[in-house]
């Protein structure tokens, strides 16, 4: 009886710690970018800006997307660029203006306000963020693995019992 249980034991403990590698391994690995990438899109986004903020002030796309932005001035005169991409536009209150590129960069880029437009003007900053989903893979990716591994672990034990 007790040789029984120590066995049972054993491979649990085999199991649980197949499954734990497993999981640390999709939750850190690093990943090729371009592997989980999806399909490029159009993605249009409508930025406000005001006194003295953007909303959204976060924009999150993936590489090569095609974005399109429409920025609007909802008080006074604001612009928008985009670091790293070197895009800009401005708009005047009530005249939205337009701008495109293909987000080929990976990474974070502040984008801020080019017009001066107040005491805060230089707070008044979002960022782009473009990137494959990776958060959300590996997230789909541990689910699995934890949904799995209980499934193993359960038929494991069953077998080791009906021995
Ligand atoms: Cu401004």
């Amino acid at each position: 009886m007790r040789v029984f249980s120590q066995r049972l034991s054993q491979q649990g403990l085999i199991v649980v710690v197949v499954f734990v590698s497993l999981s640390l391994l999709v939750a850190f690995a690093p990943v090729p970018v371009d592997a989980l990438a999806g399909t490029p899109t159009t993605r249009e986004i409508t930025v406000e800006g005001r006194m003295f903020d953007f909303s959204p002030n976060v924009i999150r796309v993936n590489k090569g997307d095609h974005v399109v932005i429409d920025f609007a001035a909802m008080d006074v005169v604001h612009g928008l660029y985009v670091d790293g991409y070197g895009i800009e536009t401005e708009a005047e209150p009530g005249v939205p203006t337009r701008v495109e590129f293909v987000a080929d960069k990976a990474g974070k880029f502040r984008y801020r306000c080019s017009v001066s437009c107040g005491a805060m003007h230089p707070f008044m900053i979002g960022e782009l963020i473009v990137g494959p989903n990776t958060p959300f893979w590996r997230a789909v990716g541990l689910t699995l693995l934890a949904a799995v591994g209980a499934l193993v672990f359960t038929a494991t034990n069953r077998t080791e019992a009906a021995r």
